[in-house]
């Protein structure tokens, strides 16, 4: 009933306290000068590692989940939550938001690390992954307690919600942005190209897709399965703006979806080049850990790996 309350209709839109920023919101929309500050990037690699290494412990304490497709949005995630999104963990209802919906569903302990670190709710959570009566589902699960925006893992559906989301901030007159995470291998869904199509229709320039192109699918290669290149082509034919980027390149994702803050007329699209199981020398670029948790030597040898000096 509160959610209800607070997330729409009339009487809400008319509360401006509900409206108000918190006074110093802990997570501001940063700008391009503040994200490229080397004082700011060592802080976001070293979130990086932290979350690279939640990821591995979370999935191997479940003996399930899926840590390639995790690890190579790691990056993508820690730059929107750590600099380019306005939001406050402690309102996670905040109707002024930016919203984050994580369409590759599947990529589940990436998003939940990250929203752990941010502060949404106690890293000790995480070790419940996939637990009986955890909220932390295997595939992400509608609960804005704990930050999660819209449930998925049923590949495409994600990105029309996004669609929607985002007519509805402005049919509400409210400049939250939205930003989905989609899979390279989810674009073969033909909902995908439906979405796109009417984003571009109804010249969305509140959202911006983020392709994880770690060119891997569920246990193979995505040139293998159905090509999608040039991809770059097909998203500006659909009358997306694209961008395209390492998707491991803390400075190159902060300029790109700066960037994408600032397109009018149209959506964006960020095209992140990544490495699937990026960071684990085993993991990387290996179908296998699609959906295979590392066993426990494997988890040693990973953290090893991954070891920093930060905590
Ligand atoms: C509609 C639908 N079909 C099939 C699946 C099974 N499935 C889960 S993950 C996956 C592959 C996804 O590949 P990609 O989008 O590239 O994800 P990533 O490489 O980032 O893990 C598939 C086919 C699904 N979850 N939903
Ligand atoms: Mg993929």
């Amino acid at each position: 009933m509160p959610e209800m309350a607070e997330e729409s209709g009339p009487q809400s839109l008319s509360s401006p306290a509900i409206f108000a920023p918190p006074s110093d919101g802990p997570f501001p929309r940063r700008s391009l000068s503040e994200l490229l500050a080397p004082e700011t990037q060592r802080r976001l690699a070293a979130t990086c590692r932290r979350v690279r290494r939640h990821i591995l412990r979370m999935t191997a304490a479940a003996g399930s989940g899926h840590p390639g497709g995790s690890l190579s949005a790691v990056e993508i995630l820690t730059t929107l939550y750590f600099g380019i999104m306005r939001h406050d963990p402690r309102n996670p209802r905040w109707p002024l938001r930016d919203r984050f919906i994580l369409s590759k569903g599947h990529a589940a302990p990436a998003l939940y690390a990250v929203l752990a670190e941010a502060g949404y709710f106690p890293p000790e959570l995480l070790l419940t992954l996939r637990k009986l009566g955890s909220p932390l589902q295997g595939h992400v699960s509608y609960n804005l307690d704990i930050g999660v925006e819209a449930s998925s893992g049923s590949l495409g559906h994600g990105f029309s919600v996004g669609v929607g989301m985002a007519l509805a901030g402005r049919l509400d007159g409210l400049d939250y942005r939205v930003y989905v995470l989609l899979g390279d291998g989810e674009l073969e869904e033909g909902q995908v190209w439906e979405a796109a199509l009417a984003a571009a229709h109804y010249r969305l320039d509140n959202l911006t897709a983020i392709v994880d192109a770690n060119g891997i699918q569920n246990d193979d290669f995505v040139a293998r399965t159905i090509n999608l290149e040039p991809l770059d082509g097909k998203w500006a034919a659909f009358g997306w703006r694209v961008f395209e980027v390492d998707g491991h390149d803390l400075a190159e994702l902060a300029a790109a979806l700066d960037a994408a803050r600032n397109v009018r007329t149209r959506p964006s699209v960020v095209i992140a080049r990544t490495v699937k199981g990026k960071g684990v020398s085993f993991m990387e670029h290996n179908p296998e850990f699609h959906g295979r948790a590392p066993r426990p030597d494997e988890l040693e040898r990973a953290l090893q790996e991954l070891a920093g000096d930060e905590p």
